[in-house]
């Protein structure tokens, strides 16, 4: 018997060979009652599938039933693989299978919402289509929700989601070589873990709760229980109100904590490490999944540097000031002015990724340890991708008193987080961390315009569903 192919794996080194494959019918064409073409697509890869009449072999019934197939139905098809002395258009791999059996595994109804044709095109096939007279469906960022099961089966979509996979494992790799040790905190807490109002509120047995809005005080306190160095890949809940392009109400957080020798250069220099080896070994591994992505939306490979830049806010300031950018120099920087400083640096350094640090205490959340030679300032950072955040860390106060008084200064009520303040009665080490939005890193090592389309069933302001 045949073995299963994958269809991305069909070549001419597989010539004559009989083979056995499952996927979606795409596409179907006849062409008179004695022939007709299927295309076939697994995983983002296509196949053209040729079914002819023969006596003995392939009945006209045969031919007719799968021209008539409806779209994104399940087929087996065995067959032998043939190479055409012309090229292939509208299919990936450049061999055929001459089909000698075909079996629908499960039907697709007749007329789908979405078409994976019309979603899979770049803007730029429907912008020439329609310069040449043709009208091409458009398939809007809404629709696309609404029928995500659909939308996802597209090749970018099919990258995207791998390329999100492999951030993860890269992540937890490298993490684990350092010595880090992978907690799961609670998703329901009694307060907010970050101070400010965006958490989703709900009733825990008559007590008030909330969605955890990051794994913020569990982390340092797994680090306190003498972890010494921990990380956590977990959902995160922000009640946003806003609808941004980088903005979702539920994320996945990937989160850092560990103790500091001497100074919270350490964590920055994880780092720096950590995303130059995420990187790294995306353009290492993932070259097919990045070319699908780039195929629906085109997007130049991001500049970083072997060893990361790190300016302090200062500097920043400086920088945004010589370019004539009005900024406060002890708030925070808005968008514009983040998306300014992305461009001057990439100009000066040649990077699209770099470390601002030293930011304002004001603008940092209460547990920030506030710079010893300045307490302005704070020991904390931010990290950028093309001049958008991706990143937030920061040392952390570890002195029980320091941290009540910061809490109350900003406006939280300490009787939420008794329990965390406590941990840094029994003795604390000094420590830092940070946490990443991990769609928010494919979305930008992409260069996508909207975060949406890097979260698998997105949760913002206007969605939950599907
Ligand atoms: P973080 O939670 O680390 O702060 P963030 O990316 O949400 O991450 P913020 O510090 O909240 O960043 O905001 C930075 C800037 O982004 C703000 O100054 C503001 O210009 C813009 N911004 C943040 N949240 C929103 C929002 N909900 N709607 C519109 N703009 C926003
Ligand atoms: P912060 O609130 O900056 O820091 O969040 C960390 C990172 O999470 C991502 N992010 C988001 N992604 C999608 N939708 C959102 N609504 C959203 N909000 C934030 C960003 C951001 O950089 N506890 C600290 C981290 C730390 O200091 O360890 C924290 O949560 O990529």
């Amino acid at each position: 018997l045949a073995e299963w192919t994958p269809v991305g794996e069909l070549s001419e080194a597989l010539k004559d060979r009989e083979v056995l494959v499952r996927g979606r019918a795409q596409t179907m064409r006849a062409v008179g009652k004695k022939m007709a073409f299927v295309v076939v697509r697994e995983r983002g890869f296509t196949v053209q599938c040729v079914v002819t009449a023969k006596p003995e072999a392939v009945s006209p019934q045969m031919v007719k039933f799968v021209a008539g197939l409806s779209r994104e139905s399940i087929v087996d098809v065995h067959g032998v693989v043939s190479v055409p002395g012309v090229p292939i258009k509208g299919a990936s791999q450049q061999v055929e299978i001459q089909v000698s059996k075909l079996y629908c595994v499960s039907r697709a109804i007749p007329t789908l919402p979405i078409s994976i044709e019309d979603a899979a095109r770049s803007e730029q096939e429907i912008e020439e289509a329609s310069q040449a007279g043709e009208q091409l469906v458009r398939v809007n960022q809404d629709t696309r929700l609404n029928y995500r099961v659909l939308d996802i089966r597209t090749p970018a979509n099919q990258g995207i989601f791998r390329i999100q996979s492999q951030v993860g494992t890269i992540f937890r790799q490298f993490l684990l070589s350092e010595g880090f040790v992978e907690i799961h905190s609670p998703k329901l807490i009694a307060g907010s873990s970050e101070g400010g109002s965006a958490v989703f509120k709900l009733d825990y047995k008559g007590h008030p709760a909330c969605l955890a809005q990051s794994p913020q005080l569990h982390k340092q306190m797994a680090v306190c229980g003498d972890f010494g160095r921990v990380f956590e890949i977990g959902p995160v809940f922000r009640a946003e109100d806003s609808y941004t392009h980088r903005h979702l109400c539920e994320f996945i957080g990937l989160d850092v904590e560990m103790e500091i020798k001497k100074h919270y250069s350490e964590v920055m220099g994880v780092v720096g490490r950590l995303f130059v080896a995420i990187f790294d070994g995306l353009n290492a591994n993932c070259s097919t999944e990045l070319a699908a992505v780039a195929r629906q939306y085109p997007f130049e490979p991001l500049k970083y540097l072997p060893e990361t830049l790190r300016l302090t806010f200062e500097e920043g300031v400086q920088m945004l000031k010589a370019a004539g950018f009005e900024v406060d120099p002890y708030g925070d920087l808005n968008t514009e002015a983040e998306r300014k400083l992305g461009q001057l640096v990439l100009e000066k350094y040649d990077t699209e990724f770099y470390i601002l640090h030293r930011y304002p205490l004001a603008v940092r959340p209460f547990y920030t340890m506030p710079c010893y030679d300045d307490s302005k300032y704070s020991n904390s950072f931010d990290v950028f991708i093309r001049g958008e955040e991706i990143i937030s860390g920061a040392q952390r106060i570890h002195v029980p008193e320091l941290l009540s008084e910061r809490a109350r200064a900003c406006g939280i009520d300490a009787n939420t987080i008794s329990t965390y303040i406590d941990s840094f009665r029994y003795g604390a080490p000094p420590h830092g961390g940070f946490g990443v939005g991990l769609e928010r890193v494919v979305m930008l090592f992409c260069g996508l315009n909207n975060i949406r389309k890097t979260s698998l069933f997105p949760r913002d302001p206007q969605r939950i569903a599907p």
